[in-house]
C-alpha cells in the first residue's frame, strides 16, 4: 500500500493463550472501544474453520469501528474476509509472492530481528515490519532471544518504513519503549489478559498518543 502509516498507539493483536478464557469477540470489542486503530487476528491453536469464523466476526467488528484489520499468517482466510493486510513471518510465504496475490493496495507486515532482516523487507516492498520481541515473552513460541532495544534504537535511527515494538511490553516498561520513538506499540498478554481490557488499553494508548 502506497504511503501506509501505522496509527500512533496500541497496535493490538488476539490471542487466545492469554485471554484466560474471555469470550473472543467481547474482549476485541473492548479493544476497539479503548480507542485501538489498528488490530491482527492472531491464532496458532485453532483449526482452519473456527479461525474462519473468528476472522469473519472480527471483520465485522473493525468496519463498525473503523479499524485496520490485519491477519496473522493466513492469506487464503485475509483474502476471504477482505482484510486491509497480512502479517507474516520470517518462515513464511515470501512478500513478493504474497503481494502478487494479495493486492497492491493492502498493508503487507514482516516481523524483523535484525537489521538484515529489517533492510530486506524494504527491497521486498513490505508497508511495515513488526520490531521484536523487546523483552523476553512468553506469549510466542519457539521465539528469538529478545533483539533488545538495542534494535529498536537501530530502527528508529535507521529504516524508513513504519514499524512497530513488540514482544514483552508492559505497562511498567512502556516508557522506555516509547523514549526510544517508538509510535506504534503492541502489547498482547497484557492487554488481552488484564482485568479490564478496556481501560487498560484506555490507559496506555493514551499515554503512548500524548507521548507525541
Ligand atoms: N511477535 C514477537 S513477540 C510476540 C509476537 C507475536 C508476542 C508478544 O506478546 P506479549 O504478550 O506482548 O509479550
Ligand atoms: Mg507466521
Amino acid at each position: 500500500m502506497k504511503n501506509f502509516k501505522l496509527p500512533i498507539g496500541v497496535y493490538a493483536i488476539t490471542d487466545s493463550k492469554s485471554s484466560k478464557g474471555k469470550v473472543f469477540i467481547e474482549y476485541c470489542e473492548e479493544l476497539l472501544k479503548a480507542g485501538v486503530k489498528i488490530i491482527q487476528y492472531r491464532e496458532k491453536n485453532k483449526n482452519i474453520k473456527e479461525v474462519l469464523e473468528e476472522a469473519k466476526q472480527l471483520r465485522e467488528l473493525t468496519l463498525k469501528y473503523n479499524v485496520t484489520f490485519i491477519v496473522n499468517d493466513y492469506l487464503d482466510i485475509a483474502l476471504i474476509v477482505d482484510a486491509d493486510g497480512i502479517h507474516i513471518g520470517q518462515g513464511d510465504l515470501p512478500i513478493k509472492d504474497v503481494r502478487k496475490v494479495f493486492g497492491d493496495d493492502k498493508i503487507i507486515g514482516i516481523s524483523t530481528h535484525n537489521p538484515e532482516e529489517a533492510k530486506q523487507a524494504i527491497l521486498d516492498g513490505a508497508d511495515y515490519i513488526g520490531v521484536g520481541p523487546i523483552y523476553h515473552t512468553e506469549t510466542k513460541v519457539d521465539v528469538c532471544a529478545p533483539v533488545t532495544l538495542e534494535y529498536l534504537e537501530y530502527v528508529e535511527k535507521n529504516i524508513s518504513i513504519p514499524y512497530v515494538a513488540i514482544g514483552g511490553i508492559k505497562e511498567h516498561n512502556l516508557e522506555e519503549v516509547i523514549s526510544k520513538g517508538a509510535k506504534s506499540i503492541c502489547l498482547v498478554s497484557e492487554l488481552v489478559g488484564a482485568e479490564d481490557t478496556y481501560s487498560k488499553t484506555k490507559t496506555i494508548n493514551e499515554r503512548i498518543i500524548s507521548s507525541y
